[in-house]
């Protein structure tokens, strides 16, 4: 899969992008990362690519002109199908299901944005999607670029291997993960749960799915609300809430 990446700030997102699993997965060439910096498609002497906002206010705002020809040379690159995705907390929210999506095409085109944002017209004439990570507001798309680049990755065929994509497997039944533990035994009184001492896997793999739907009905109840939970589970909910309450 090919990632287009437009930002004024290329090294930063080239930087994360060479380590972990992302690093790795270029290496092997499963994944290609281009650059296109807005500078670089400006005519004045100054290399403009931001200006004062219409109606006035404080800040700056990314020109057109010189955003369209970084977009151009991103596309020339990146193959047929690749969508324009521009990352500002204005978005919709991007989540697991979006990533799924984007990992299986071909290319995308990630535009980071600076200052205040983008003239409007850019983003109703370049731009397919508007996604956001959140209500934050960060000083620039570099790092959620990053962090989609990153989401998309790890699902591609081939980039995790085996026990990482089993790993990723139990986590995407749209439950928060379980607690996990490490050698030692004890820190400072502070014990592994005996369960997972016991050597029983079916017990195990029982607590570990009941503490993923305790603590995903505790911190996000709207995943909850989500899902179909089976009756096994609705058990090991109550379960998990009864043993909260003593
Ligand atoms: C700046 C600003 C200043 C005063 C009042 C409101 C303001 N909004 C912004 C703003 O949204 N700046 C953006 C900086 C312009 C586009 C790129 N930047 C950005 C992207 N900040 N945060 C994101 C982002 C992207 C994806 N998910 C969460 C945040």
């Amino acid at each position: 899969m090919h990632f287009d990446v437009i930002s004024l700030f290329p090294e930063m997102v080239a930087t994360i992008a060479e380590f972990g699993v992302v690093g790795r997965a270029q290496r092997r060439e499963l994944v290609t990362v281009g650059f296109e910096n807005p500078r670089d498609h400006t005519s004045d002497v100054h290399r403009t690519v931001d200006d004062r906002p219409y109606g006035g206010g404080p800040g700056m705002v990314m020109k057109y002109e010189s955003l369209a020809g970084a977009v151009s040379a991103a596309r020339q690159r990146s193959p047929e199908g690749s969508p324009v995705v521009y990352l500002s907390p204005q978005g919709k929210v991007f989540d697991q299901a979006t990533a799924n999506r984007f990992a299986e095409l071909p290319g995308l085109i990630l535009l980071a944005g600076r200052y205040e944002g983008v003239d409007e017209r850019f983003i109703e004439s370049q731009v397919d999607e508007e996604l956001s990570l959140g209500d934050f507001v960060l000083s620039g798309g570099e790092v959620a670029a990053m962090a989609v680049i990153d989401a998309v990755v790890r699902l591609l065929p081939g980039v995790l291997g085996d026990d990482e994509s089993a790993a990723q497997d139990s986590f995407m039944e749209g439950l928060l993960d379980h607690p996990h533990y490490t050698r030692p035994e004890e820190i400072d009184g502070c014990n592994v749960p005996d369960v997972l001492l016991s050597g029983d896997h079916a017990a195990i793999a029982r607590w570990r799915m009941k503490e993923a739907l305790g603590r995903t009905n505790q911190r996000r109840p709207d995943l909850i609300r989500k899902l179909e939970l089976s009756e096994e589970q609705q058990t090991l909910l109550d379960e998990f809430l009864k043993e909260q309450k003593q």
